[in-house]
């Protein structure tokens, strides 16, 4: 078989990466120890009493010595590390809200910088954002993450505006991770050799009926999700049917954006979990939603055709087990992007408190290699139960189950099917017989 341009008898090659994925938030639990700032969703899920820097304040102090330790750079593990896993530092989101103005733009940069001088000798792979797409579905849209603005468009609140927000807040992350990246290249690509690209939230979204209208349905809720954000990154400017859809309320690209925009990933990394139908609600009657006709093309995204559900329901209400839709979704991306490397970045099953999970449906699909896809890693979320913010720890998506009143960490039965599958797949373990 050949992947990547390699033989191999097993079908990933030897630089497939395997791995687990999580983020600093959901881990962490850090919340003003070693020396952390603030952050939106400290913020967002308490009231935070800032005794730390409280007393750094009362004492007046305008310097904090503290270390960072050695043993937490794990040198046998490659690091693939994200920028901004949906948390920002709460003094930007007060004075940028936190992604309405230009100006975030800079200070993403800065930040950028500062990462890729001190830890680019080790980190070989960059994710400038981790879904840029829900951050601004989510923060701006249906107002359920921080921060927390909607409008009467999409339902329950008034201190947003739907119509102009979403698009805004999109336009200054796109621009954010162009900035970071043409750091990347003119400062530290050459002597780092590593790669930079970005982490995008993926369903596959399945037409409803073969008719044009819901195949066009599909594409709009398509434009409106993911091409969103990639098509300026790879192509420059946004997808014809948002252009079509938002006229001038979409911001316009200056020759300036599109100069930092050129050449603006090395990958992209898929996030895949679930899959949904979708019915035009243009030339057929149908209640649009979740969005409505204006910010999402006047579509219906349902799991349900003709009663039947696309996939097995989990206790996750937008999850529904569709392994298909991963190689669907590999597919279109290669297809719309020209085949650009692709990492599977996150991808994984979530339940309420039920000790025994499996992941084995969700990752036993290989047709993203057989079908020539440059698909050169995959990380399952999640190598431990989390924070699953606004579920909070209620629900559990670890290869390992946490007792959070021990911290004691338990191997799952997905735990052990993922680590044979591994052993027998990864290239690299293998005999030299694979040759
Ligand atoms: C990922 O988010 C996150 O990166 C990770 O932090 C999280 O723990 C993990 O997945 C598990 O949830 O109804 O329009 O929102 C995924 C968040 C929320 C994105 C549901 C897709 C469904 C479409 N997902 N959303 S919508």
């Amino acid at each position: 078989i050949k992947v990547n341009g390699e033989f191999s008898s097993s079908p990933f090659p030897r630089s497939f990466l395997f791995g687990t994925a999580s983020s600093s938030y959901q881990y962490e639990g850090a919340f003003l120890t070693d020396g952390k700032g603030l952050n939106n969703w400290d913020n967002f899920t308490h009231k935070p009493e800032q005794q730390d820097l409280d007393l750094m304040d009362y004492l007046g102090v305008n310097s904090y010595r503290f270390s960072i330790s050695w043993a937490r750079v794990l040198p046998r593990i490659q690091p693939f590390v994200t920028l901004t896993h949906y948390d920002i530092p709460q003094e930007l989101a007060d004075r940028y809200g936190p992604w309405l103005s230009r100006e975030v733009q800079e200070d993403f940069e800065y930040y950028a910088d500062i990462c890729f001088k001190y830890f680019g000798d080790r980190v070989k792979y960059w994710a400038t954002f981790n879904e840029p797409n829900v951050v601004v579905i989510r923060g701006y849209q249906s107002g359920i993450y921080p921060p927390s603005r909607c409008s009467s468009l999409f339902g329950n609140c008034t201190n947003g505006d739907s119509e102009k927000e979403p698009f805004i807040a999109a336009h200054n992350i796109i621009l954010s991770h162009a900035a970071a990246v043409k750091i990347y290249r003119t400062k530290y690509q050459k002597e780092q050799e590593g790669n930079i690209g970005i982490v995008m939230n993926t369903l596959w979204l399945e037409p409803m009926s073969n008719s044009l209208g819901d195949k066009l349905a599909a594409e709009r809720a398509q434009a409106f999700y993911l091409n969103w954000f990639l098509d300026p990154i790879i192509f420059g400017k946004y997808p014809k049917e948002m252009y079509e859809i938002l006229g001038s309320s979409l911001p316009s690209l200056s020759k300036y954006d599109l100069e930092k925009l050129k050449n603006g990933l090395d990958f992209i990394g898929i996030n895949y979990y679930s899959s949904f139908y979708v019915k035009d609600c243009i030339f057929s009657v149908c209640e649009p939603g979740p969005g409505n006709s204006k910010t999402e093309g006047s579509i219906l995204r349902t799991a349900k055709r003709n009663g039947v559900l696309i996939g097995e329901p989990t206790d996750v209400d937008w999850l529904f087990v569709y392994p298909q839709g991963m190689s669907e979704i590999v597919t279109y991306i290669k297809e719309r992007y020209n085949n650009i490397p692709m990492y599977i970045t996150e991808n994984g099953f979530g339940e309420r408190d039920n000790p025994h999970t499996s992941i084995e449906d969700l990752l036993n699909d290989t047709r993203r290699v057989r079908n020539g896809a440059d698909v050169r890693g995959y990380f399952a979320w999640s190598l431990l139960d989390n924070f699953e913010w606004n579920d909070g720890y209620t629900i559990r998506f670890g290869l390992h189950h946490v007792d959070y009143a021990t911290l004691k960490r338990t191997k799952r039965l997905s735990a052990n099917w993922y680590k044979q599958y591994i052993a027998k797949h990864m290239a690299g373990k293998r005999s030299s017989a694979s040759a």
